[in-house]
């Protein structure tokens, strides 16, 4: 095709994908995933990707590469729906890109230009994962993860990294200030701001590991008070939602957005991750704190509350969903903004009330199979009406 032709093929092909109408499915009654996926790389802008002067370009040929779009942070901001994504080049460097929507369902399209923030301390080579809260301060608070490499590392061992939990605070998305990284004698990933103050101190959910990739002797879901988040340092962690063996979080858990406050208590959406034979198998679950303590955990329904499914198992990275952004109207809808194989940004909707009766009414895990089919029975007793 000639520049002009191709030029116009994009730019049609851009926008049809762009405004494409979304479609809640049935489902299993406690959420509805909606058809297609509300991001991709190809809805990255045509300026991002291509140099769009013949004279500098005739070929009109990709000159930056957008390999995917996921894991974003999510909020609803002056009646507008927006998504921090995690915008991944071909060159595997992620940064952040906010995405708005009319509606929360379709129809999202980036703002012009990525996120430009300062860096802190020694400049990242990754940044990721960004959660996106509005805390009762005042402040639209990101934390999210800065990767950088290992220093101790032996010189052959290109893989050895450190990730820590960078923070930044805007009032607009456009202007950032990058405050310092969390101080944390463990390495830390999935650093989440608790939306209200705790006894007059910010609250993190935190994660903390032994190393880059495993979580060592990192119980978990972590919790820390800290004085304030211009310096904020992890003194006193407790753990507070423990991994465990044989469940869907075997290997790793980590927060995902923040909290929703309910009459019942605080609803959460987490990771939990375990090994097997094609590698580490990412799911969704969640569960409920006390409305008084938000560290202390007042339910857990056993397994996943998402796990792949359908062309969802296929992308980047097999086998994971991930979510870090979820959106609760004041009429009780929420938006669950998740991913599938650090590829894509997809979304679920639910209600509070749905999510709360999921909670407190689904069995907990009871660590062993013979409990397992004590439940299952109990359940179909009640269905042939003997219980
Ligand atoms: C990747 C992340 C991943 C982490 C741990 C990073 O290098 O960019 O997507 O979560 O490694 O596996
Ligand atoms: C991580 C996360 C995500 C990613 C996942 C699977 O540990 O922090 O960025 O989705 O691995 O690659």
């Amino acid at each position: 095709m000639e520049f002009e032709e191709r030029l116009a093929w994009l730019r049609a092909s851009h926008a049809a994908l762009l405004s494409k109408v979304n479609a809640p499915l049935e489902g299993n009654g406690v959420y509805e995933r909606w058809a297609n996926p509300v991001l991709t790389a190809a809805h990255a802008p045509l300026e991002w990707r291509y140099d769009l002067d013949p004279k500098t370009n005739p070929h009109l040929m990709e000159r930056f590469g957008i390999h995917a779009t996921f894991n974003s942070g999510a909020i609803k901001w002056q009646g507008r729906y927006l998504l921090c994504v995690r915008v991944e080049g071909a060159d595997r460097k992620s940064f952040f890109a906010m995405a708005e929507s009319p509606n929360g369902v379709d129809n999202f399209r980036f703002w012009p230009r990525p996120v430009t923030m300062p860096e802190f301390g020694e400049p990242a080579t990754n940044v990721y994962d960004m959660r996106l809260v509005a805390h009762e301060d005042g402040w639209i608070y990101g934390t999210f993860c800065v990767e950088r490499k290992d220093p101790d590392a032996e010189p052959h061992n290109l893989s050895a990294a450190v990730a820590c939990c960078g923070i930044a605070r805007t009032r607009d998305f456009v202007s950032w200030e990058r405050l310092p990284d969390l101080k944390s004698d463990s390495q830390q990933r999935n650093v989440v701001l608790h939306p209200e103050f705790v006894n007059g101190k910010y609250a993190l959910y935190t994660r903390p590991q032994d190393g880059f990739i495993d979580a060592g002797a990192g119980g978990g879901i972590g919790w820390t008070l800290v004085d304030s988040m211009e310096d904020a340092v992890v003194e006193k962690e407790t753990i507070l939602n423990r991994r465990h063996y044989h469940t869907i979080k075997e290997c790793k858990n980590g927060e995902g957005p923040a909290p929703i406050k309910t009459p019942k208590g605080w609803l959460h959406l987490a990771h939990g991750v375990r090994a097997c034979a094609s590698g580490l198998r990412y799911v969704l679950y969640m569960y409920m704190t006390a409305l008084a303590d938000p560290s202390h955990v007042i339910a857990e329904p056993a397994g996943f509350f998402m796990a792949p499914q359908g062309d969802e198992f296929v992308g980047d990275v097999m086998n994971v969903l991930f979510s870090n952004g979820w959106i609760a109207e004041p009429d009780g809808r929420v938006l669950i903004y998740y991913s599938s194989c650090d590829s894509d940004v997809r979304v679920a909707t639910s209600t509070v009330d749905r999510l709360v009766d999921y909670c407190l009414n689904t069995a907990p895990d009871g660590y062993r199979t013979g409990l397992s089919v004590e439940t299952l029975n109990r359940l179909i007793d009640k269905n042939d009406g003997k219980a």
